[in-house]
């Protein structure tokens, strides 16, 4: 079982799109197991984004995360990671599939709503960053057996 980090980011948040895109996640099958509205500090986004930090867009990253709350969530699943970047859509809201998050909402890179681990390394660094493990519930779904074989 995976678990996977996702942020509504400020643009999402901002528009009143947060319902929207949990709801997405929720009814593709993950399981939310954390989430918190918080508003995120300079030092949490350059640590979230310390992998960008020589490339060009790197300042105007982190302002945009921290430009207004985010919505941050742990879901759980079988090939969670996939399934959410699958969910998301292409980093580039214009080249992301219609039916997804950022091809139903998204026109720019840098406004992209929403982000999710792109890694199981990445995805227990970025849960460890944004959840102390007593804010993450271990709970069953009744509904389980119908959405996993
Ligand atoms: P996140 O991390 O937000 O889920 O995005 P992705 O995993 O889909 O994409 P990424 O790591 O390549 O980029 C991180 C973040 O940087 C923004 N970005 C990216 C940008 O503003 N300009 C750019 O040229 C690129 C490549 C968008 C997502």
């Amino acid at each position: 079982m995976e678990r996977t980090l996702i942020l509504v980011k400020p643009d999402g948040v901002q528009r009143g799109l947060a319902g929207e895109i949990i709801a997405r996640f929720e009814r593709r099958g993950l399981k939310l197991v954390g989430m918190k509205f918080i508003q995120m500090s300079q030092e949490l986004a350059e640590q979230h984004y310390g992998v960008h930090k020589e490339r060009p867009f790197y300042k105007d990253l982190v302002a945009y995360i921290t430009s207004g709350p985010v919505v941050a969530m742990v879901w759980e699943g079988k090939e969670a990671i996939a399934a959410a970047r699958s969910t998301m859509g292409a980093t580039k809201p214009v080249e992301a599939a219609p039916g997804t998050i950022r091809g139903d909402f998204g026109m720019e890179i840098g406004r992209n709503l929403v982000h999710g681990s792109d890694s199981p390394e990445n995805a227990v660094k970025e849960v460890k960053l944004f959840f102390d493990s007593s804010e993450l519930v271990d709970w069953t779904r009744n509904t389980d057996p119908w959405i996993r074989e």
